[in-house]
């Protein structure tokens, strides 16, 4: 039955590229997250909008489900396609198509790499400030429908921030053309945003308008060595008040061990608990003179015991390795990740409930703690025993996960702050979500897909 539909497919979209070679089942069937085996049941990679328009048409024709895909650095199974899907690719979508110098705007079609956005920014003198580690892979899309977060949400916000305009193919196949990057548009339900987070699961974006800003001041990054977990938000306070942030981040020694078995240079000689990790505009000596003054302050307060700061471009970059070095030196342990936020001002307290909770739950496991602090996220990876199974492991990080959710209820957090719900955190939706508001996301979904077809089985 999928054969004779796929040949219908080939049929209406002569010059559409599809594969079903295993390899590329394989490599597109899957995200970051490796934990479902790819099963699709081939790779779409349209050229145009006009394509994608066909194949969700096609879609509802058939009755075939559609997991969208860009970069897959995704880690919470959004872009797996392991029932027989047909997965559509964006990558060969990949281009800038304007720039425009008076709105500011750059407009890019979605398989454009995050990375080729920033150069295609500073070309113009101009940046696109949501930034992260995977940003030489990941794809505009997929940050849209992540509404990612990352290093500088800080200062600039998620991406949702800078979503000028977007055009999509609804779940149902038709062409929306949202908001056309009007700074004021006041017309009723702006849909646009309902698409920024929407994982996949209300249509694809076919086409994004980047809202662009200009370049920071020269900037310098602080490392810091924090002896005690309260500490870190005190030395958050002190970095606030007098520093014009832009990163502000935190990581634990464990954290520090992985990523610096990894390459990463330490340049502390003493081992402390706690790292941080904050960049802040340094344009002249009366900034820089203000930053000496904070670590200062910090440093007789006890909130932190050492610091380093970046002197050169080279120095930063390798401080920052530090941090964003981080994923990559868990990723062949296969951690178990927890996503998690509260409002800033329960970061103290929430830490602490977080601390009793995994110690007690996690004596013998390696637990590692890092993330956007001063967003009020926190990552926390369970890095799997060598040696343990999977499966029993995952069950075993799953119950816990249940615990945590008690706790994030009880300071009004999210279990998942920027990585989004996918398959992995589709269990816990609850405890961020009321009943009520999961109904009514089920009600715009059907509106907008009302045949199924886009991402089913993810976010809800
Ligand atoms: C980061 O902040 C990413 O580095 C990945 O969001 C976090 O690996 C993780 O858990
Ligand atoms: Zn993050």
């Amino acid at each position: 039955m999928n054969t004779s539909a796929l040949d219908a497919l080939r049929q209406s979209l002569p010059s559409l590229k599809l594969s079903a070679d295993p390899g590329d089942l394989e490599h597109y069937g899957r995200d970051w997250t490796r934990r479902w085996t790819p099963a699709p049941l081939a790779i779409a990679l349209p050229a145009d909008t006009a394509e994608v328009q066909g194949i969700v048409r096609w879609a509802n024709a058939h009755g075939i489900a559609l997991v969208p895909s860009g970069g897959r650095t995704g880690l919470s199974g959004g872009a797996v396609a392991a029932n027989g899907e047909l997965v559509v690719s964006l990558e060969r979508m990949n281009r800038v198509l304007a720039f425009d110098a008076v709105d500011r705007t750059l407009t890019v079609q979605p398989g454009i790499a995050l990375e080729a956005v920033h150069n295609a920014a500073r070309e113009q003198g101009l940046i696109y400030p949501v930034d992260f580690g995977a940003r030489g892979s990941c794809q505009i899309g997929g940050n849209v429908a992540t509404n990612a977060g990352g290093i500088r949400v800080i200062r600039y916000g998620n991406t949702r921030n800078w979503i000028a305009g977007l055009k999509v193919i609804t779940g149902k196949g038709e062409l929306l053309d949202l908001n056309r990057a009007l700074v004021k548009n006041a017309t009723g339900y702006d849909l646009r945003h309902l698409f920024v987070g929407s994982e996949g699961t209300l249509g694809i974006v076919v086409e994004a308008t980047l809202a662009l800003t200009d370049p920071p001041p020269p900037s310098q990054v602080l490392l810091f060595a924090v002896p005690h977990m309260d500490a870190l938000m005190q030395v958050f306070g002190a970095c606030r008040a007098r520093l014009a942030l832009s990163a502000f981040e935190f990581f634990t020694d464990r954290a520090l061990h992985h990523v610096t078995a990894h390459g990463a240079q330490n340049p502390f000689a003493e081992v402390s608990p706690y790292y941080v990790v904050t960049e802040f505009d340094a344009a002249d000596e009366t900034q820089q003179n203000e930053a000496l003054a904070v670590f200062e302050h910090c440093l007789e307060s006890g909130w932190v015991t050492d610091g380093v700061v970046s002197r050169s471009e080279a120095q930063a970059r390798s401080l920052w390795r530090l941090r964003e070095g981080i994923t990559e030196s868990l990723s062949p342990h296969k951690p178990y990740k927890n996503d998690i936020s509260v409002r800033i001002a329960a970061v103290p307290a929430f830490l602490r409930d977080m601390q009793a909770l995994l110690s007690h739950e996690y004596p013998e496991f390696d637990v590692v703690w890092f993330g956007h602090i001063g967003d009020g996220n926190l990552h926390i990876n369970i890095v799997k025993p060598e040696g343990a199974d999977y499966a029993a492991f995952i069950a075993e990080c799953e119950r816990v996960t249940e615990l945590m959710c008690d706790v994030l209820m009880r300071h009004g957090g999210s279990i998942s702050a920027e990585h989004g719900i996918g398959l992995v955190k589709k269990p816990y939706l609850h405890s961020a979500r009321s009943a009520e508001e999961i109904a009514l996301m089920g009600g715009i979904r059907r509106v907008l897909d009302p045949n199924g077809v886009m991402n089913p089985g993810k976010l809800f």
